[in-house]
């Protein structure tokens, strides 16, 4: 397999497409913006991840990598488009999906293989990829071949988690494994794992329901520790003492593309078994006004009248400059809404529609209430001393507990 066919240049198409092209793979990125075409061409790149510019550039340079707005023929072709939620029904949107495998149909031939990485809900592959494909007139099993191989990195270490993470090889039939093995091996060090196409789906949707079940878990515990008036970090170092637990960090909710999606889509294939991912969903969402409701609590006890509260960290999570889908911005638009002067202070975000960004000395030195959102680098390596003299007489909540230190409870 020489040739492969990449549709959708976006936070996994890209760095899929200019890893296989610096694996010396010819590679044809498809998409259909002009200005992601033209952007790519150009060896730049229009989406933020560590390693990526330098990459997508090697691949461009060495002439194996190149971005067009319509698929050619290739040896394989690989589906890396959107999966949004339908919000009103929380099913998923699979448009994308299907018009990325008409798109494939004119250039279609015998031997080709033809994988889908987006997250879909189970069956997806089966009953709705397969009989689109087989409009070309070929058979999958005989003439083509089709497998579900979800990626599984995480943002802001996608580069390396693409090689070194283990890949779920989602095959129709076994020949359809064995291509796809073939296609991936020469580019992914973790080890890959065969099985069935529906099978494949369910464990990338059970990864991240997994994480939010748990994240859930540590936001309950969280409240349940506010409510008492106990510091749940201290709960959780010692809780996670016990040799079989392994606590979460809570948050200020569930952001991001991913975790907060994927629980729906297999809610919407077994509504009547997934009472606890309905739940973990329903506890994560209703986090940010359980936060601003605990921020209030905290202005009305310590009588400040016209409090300035200063919010830090507002992207979805540390350490990424991704603002979409972002519990914290979501407090803050909250807390905003009800009249507070909000100092936002956020190091990986340059500019934000309507909301001026102070840095993080100006946040401090201004507030009268200071509100830990993200556990950014930049928040995280303040020294103590530092933050000693710049809280002084200032009220703090900090969610992720980056600056909390153990108490009386050290090792007697
Ligand atoms: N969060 C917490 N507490 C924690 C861990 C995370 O509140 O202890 C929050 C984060 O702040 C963030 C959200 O959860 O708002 C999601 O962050 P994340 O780092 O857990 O996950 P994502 O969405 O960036 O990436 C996930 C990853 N899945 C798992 O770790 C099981 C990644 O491997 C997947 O490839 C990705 O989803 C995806 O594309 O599906």
């Amino acid at each position: 397999m020489a040739r492969v066919c990449v549709l959708g240049l976006g936070y996994i198409g890209l760095p899929t497409a200019s890893i296989f092209a610096t694996h010396g793979y010819d590679v044809i990125g498809v998409d259909t913006n002009p200005q992601v075409v033209e952007t790519i061409n150009r060896g730049k790149i229009h989406i933020q991840e560590p390693g990526l510019a330098t990459t997508v550039l090697a691949a461009v340079h060495s002439g194996r990598f190149r971005a067009v707005s319509t698929p050619e023929k290739a040896d394989a072709f690989i589906l890396c488009v959107p999966t949004p939620l339908r919000p009103s029904a929380r099913q998923a949107d699979l448009s994308f999906v299907e018009r990325a495998a008409r798109s494939i149909l004119p250039v279609l031939s015998r031997g080709n293989l033809v994988v889908l990485e987006s997250t879909v809900p189970p069956q997806t592959t089966t009953r709705l990829l397969v009989p689109i494909v087989e409009e070309c007139g070929l058979r999958c099993g005989r003439d083509l071949f089709v497998a579900y191989c979800p990626e599984r990195v995480m943002p802001g270490r996608i580069l390396e988690e693409f090689t070194a993470n283990d890949r779920l090889i989602g095959g129709i039939d076994a020949r359809s494994c064995s291509q796809a093995r073939a296609l991936y091996a020469p580019v992914v060090d973790g080890q890959l794992f065969c099985t069935d196409p529906v099978t494949a789906e369910i464990v990338k949707l059970v990864e991240n329901s997994f994480r939010d079940v748990n994240i859930a878990f540590a936001n309950e515990i969280a409240a349940i520790c506010t409510h008492l008036g106990s510091d749940v970090q201290e709960v959780i170092r010692l809780a996670n003492r016990h040799p079989r637990v392994n606590m979460l960090q809570p948050g200020p909710g569930v952001g991001g593309h991913c975790i907060a999606l994927d629980p729906w889509f297999l809610i919407q294939v077994a509504p009547r078994q997934s009472l606890l991912l309905r739940c973990a969903r329903k506890v994560n969402e209703i986090r940010p006004q359980a936060i601003v409701r605990h921020i209030e609590q905290t202005v009305a006890a310590a009588h400040l009248r016209r409090p300035v509260i200063a919010c830090l960290g507002l992207t979805y999570k540390a350490d990424v400059d991704d603002v979409r889908e972002s519990p914290s911005l979501e407090i803050v638009h909250r807390l905003r809404k009800k009249g507070y002067t909000v100092l936002a202070c956020d190091p990986y975000v340059r500019s934000l529609d309507g909301l001026a960004l102070v840095t993080f000395p100006t946040a401090l030195q201004r507030a009268h209430l200071v509100t830990v959102l993200v556990g950014h680098r930049e928040f995280r390596e303040a020294s103590e001393a530092w933050l000693r003299r710049h809280l002084k007489g200032k009220k703090l909540i900090d969610i992720p507990g980056i600056w909390s230190r153990p108490s009386h409870s050290g090792r007697c």
